[in-house]
């Protein structure tokens, strides 16, 4: 095989193609976990995936690794205590931002409060993608949603303060940024610790369309000349992306 195509050994590529919309960032940050792994040279019986529920939450079935698709909001703590149950394995969660910083909000406080050793891919489409486009915690001031017909009211939360409270790292990237995206994950699996990538990543159907863009690419173009990238700062600005630096404490 091709050396840029070995990522795919990392894929169980009968399952192909995913369920996901056209235009949707989602399998680009698939790619880019595989992309990781196999930069990494990781023996695929060492690595475990977890995901949660939501379109994201799908991610779990393409890797051709041992996975576990968990309930909503559930995939932090069952990804702990695979961790515990076997320390020598890679544990990677991939969820949604509702899955992971909603309903599953409480697991990543505690799970950042222990510093349990997993790495958590967050798909940060900004919305509940999959039920039809509800607002989500990380959804904008003043979008509207299905559910916020008059704009978002509540201020989104901030991730990168909750990650970086107890000292684990935190990178933000998205989809546009596929160079910076790998490079995040590859150092998030590097990390002795809980690591957190944050990645915005386009909902074209459920979210852009409903917030005035006309299509996926608009939506990638606007990440290209919204986010900055900023890999040498502890705290990141509203309008970078990086990965945070992270001094052993
Ligand atoms: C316990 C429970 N509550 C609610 C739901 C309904 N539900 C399914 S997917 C989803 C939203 C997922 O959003 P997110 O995690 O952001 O993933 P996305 O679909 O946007 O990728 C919800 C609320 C569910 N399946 N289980
Ligand atoms: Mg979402």
């Amino acid at each position: 095989m091709e050396d840029t195509m070995r990522f795919k050994r990392f894929l169980k590529e009968e399952n192909l193609p995913t369920p996901w919309c056209p235009g949707c960032g989602n399998g680009q940050i698939l790619k880019s976990a595989c992309q990781a792994f196999e930069e990494l040279n990781f023996d695929k019986r060492q690595v475990v995936i977890v995901s949660g529920i939501g379109c994201a939450g799908r991610s779990a079935g393409f890797f051709d690794m041992d996975s576990v698709h968990t309930a909503h909001g559930r995939a932090i703590p069952v990804a702990e205590g695979i961790k515990t149950a076997n320390e020598n394995l890679k544990v990677v969660v991939l969820s949604g931002d509702g899955d992971l910083l909603g309903i599953g909000g409480n697991h990543l406080l505690h799970a950042t409060r222990r510093n349990t050793p997993i790495s958590i891919i967050c798909y940060s489409n900004e919305i509940y993608g999959m039920t039809g486009g509800q607002v989500s915690p990380t959804t904008r001031l003043n979008t509207k949603t299905v559910t916020t017909p008059e704009g978002n009211k509540d201020c989104p939360v901030n991730v990168q303060a909750i990650i970086k409270a107890h000292n684990c790292f935190y990178a933000r990237s998205t989809t546009f940024h596929l160079a910076h995206l790998k490079k995040s994950i590859i150092e998030a699996l590097r990390h002795p610790g809980l690591s957190f990538v944050d990645v915005i990543c386009q909902c074209i159907v459920n979210n852009g369309r409903r917030v005035g863009f006309k299509d996926a690419f608009e939506m990638l173009m606007y990440y290209k000349n919204n986010y900055k990238i900023n890999d040498n700062t502890e705290l990141l600005k509203e309008n970078e992306i990086g990965i945070t630096r992270w001094t052993s404490a």
